[in-house]
């Protein structure tokens, strides 16, 4: 038995919406206001399937968790009718245009490189810009208002040069170090990043299963389109290294505490606690991709009442408003009450912060980090923070309080190396590695992680390094850092709409 498709295809608007997801019917109707993506979007699927467009940002226990089991109506009797309307269907124009979308998706799938061709980090992102739906490109790619940050962590490691020593023995070179308290086979870990089925049907398990060939750590993100417990059993195995989890901090706090407590018991490492976003940043490229999508140009607005709209705060912002906003310092000795877990505030952008994570003697480490240029435009690099903190630490004797790690804008074995020479512990990666997994699964994380290898021992040769305890500030030049030479950035957007001031004209011109 079970629902017929005819039956379903009558409950198609907002006093009665009924979706289908992987086979089965539900009833979402009352739980329309409360998804915190917004009723339009489900509201586009009332009546039909709408699993392709679920997937993506939604772990599969969600339905579970959240919807009653009353809500829960069973299993479509006749799939192969839902499909066959489905295809009869007059398409919107939005729906035009995915589907053409789609067919450009296609060929350029067909014509992409070989994955041999892919000799750097950056070849991955330019592949994976080809061959990801625009949307997804959208999300993962977008940064704060004008991408300044975004485009200066990159360039602040431009703005370091190396010094290098001679004539050292490095017939050997040891890749390995150790991150709280564990040996891992390089000094970067994958950081934590959301939604990464929009990149790749398996998801973040593809990092997973990369990360545990190379014997790096995953940062498993809250906000994963895989559920935790999937990633934990894809990183199974022996001689596995090991997981840290990535925390938005619940307006509940049970629910916070359950997630911490299942997570270490699970086995999980460490406990990062993001902290630099009270709210989620305004990406434009996420906001307009949405729009897009949803057949509407408009934007969100502020009002008095909050921002206004459900239909166009980008995929990211849309279902961020569990986050809580009054998170703060008081609260660090609740989280220690209640894990074991080494904890980390991920997110620290000044020497004065890290200072007082460090006097607080709750805190194991920090992660120096704009989010990827994600939150506050003209928050500074992780690198030039890195540059300013470690002497004061050292100063004060709190370097072997905490470790200090870095995260934004590497790409090369080289920004690796900077970072570790000015005292990071190790470095996160995120796009780079979402690119190379959205390109060519876990294939592409795996070469992208040789590729960062390779590189990092030619250069620990060639920087005249053996270890990572031969790396210190004696090896790079950091003068111009601080000094942002460059001027800033390119303003791409106002270059574009900026009229520029005429001189006066001559009369016959
Ligand atoms: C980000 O997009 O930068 C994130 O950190 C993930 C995220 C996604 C959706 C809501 C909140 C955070």
């Amino acid at each position: 038995m079970g629902v017929s498709a005819e039956e379903i295809s009558q409950h198609n608007d907002r006093q009665s919406c009924w979706v289908i997801v992987r086979g089965n019917v539900f009833d979402v109707t009352e739980f329309l206001p409360e998804h915190p993506g917004g009723e339009k979007i489900i509201l586009k699927y009332a009546g039909r399937d709408a699993t392709a467009a679920f997937d993506p940002v939604h772990p599969p226990d969600t339905l579970d968790k959240y919807l009653d089991k009353s809500k829960h109506l069973g299993p479509v009797a006749d799939m192969a009718a839902v499909i066959a309307a489905d295809e009869n269907r007059k398409k919107t124009p939005e729906e035009e245009a995915e589907a053409a979308e789609d067919l450009r998706l296609a060929e350029a799938r067909g014509n992409m490189p070989p994955i041999d061709s892919c000799y750097n980090l950056l070849d991955f992102e330019a592949v994976a810009r080809r061959v990801m739906k625009r949307g997804a490109w959208a999300y993962y790619s977008s940064a704060a208002d004008d991408e300044i940050s975004y485009r200066e962590n990159r360039a602040a490691f431009q703005r370091v040069w190396f010094r290098p020593r001679i004539l050292i023995d490095v017939e050997r070179v040891d890749l390995s170090t150790r991150m709280l308290g564990a040996r891992v086979a390089a000094p970067f870990y994958v950081t934590a990043t959301a939604l990464g089925k929009l990149g790749h049907p398996d998801g973040e398990t593809c990092l997973t299963k990369a990360a545990a060939r190379h014997q790096v750590v995953q940062m498993i993100p809250t906000l994963a389109s895989c559920s935790f417990d999937e990633i934990m059993d894809a990183a199974k195995g022996p001689g596995n290294p090991y997981q840290w989890l990535q925390l938005y901090v619940n307006k509940d706090r049970e629910i916070t505490r359950k997630i911490i407590q299942h997570a270490e018991a699970r086995g999980c490492r460490a406990l990062f606690i993001t902290v630099d976003a009270p709210q989620l940043g305004r990406r434009e490229k996420d906001m307009r991709a949405k729009a897009a999508a949803l057949g509407n140009g408009g934007s969100s607005v502020q009002t008095a009442e909050g921002l206004r709209s459900d239909t166009s705060q980008g995929a990211a912002r849309a279902i961020s408003s569990f986050i809580d906003p009054s998170l703060c310092w008081d609260d660090l000795p609740w989280f220690r009450s209640v894990t074991r877990l080494p904890i980390v505030l991920k997110g620290v952008q000044r020497v004065e912060d890290v200072v007082r994570a460090a006097e607080t003697g709750l805190v194991d480490g920090v992660v120096l980090s704009n989010h990827g240029g994600r939150q506050l435009d003209f928050a500074r690099s992780s690198l030039e923070v890195l540059a300013e903190t470690m002497p004061v630490l050292r100063a004060r004797g709190l370097d072997r309080r905490i470790e200090v790690y870095v995260d934004g804008g590497l790409r090369r074995a080289t920004d690796i190396l900077k970072a570790l020479c000015l005292g990071a512990k190790g470095v996160g990666i995120g796009r780079p590695f979402l690119y190379a997994m959205s390109a060519y699964g876990v294939d592409g994380v795996d070469r992208a992680m040789a590729l960062l290898k390779d590189e990092l021992e030619m250069d620990m040769r060639l920087l005249g390094a053996r270890t990572m305890d031969d790396l210190g500030p004696e090896l790079v030049d950091t003068r111009s850092l601080g000094s942002h030479p460059n001027g800033v950035p390119d303003d791409h957007l106002a270059q574009n709409v900026y009229d520029p001031l005429q001189t006066p004209r001559q009369r016959d011109a």
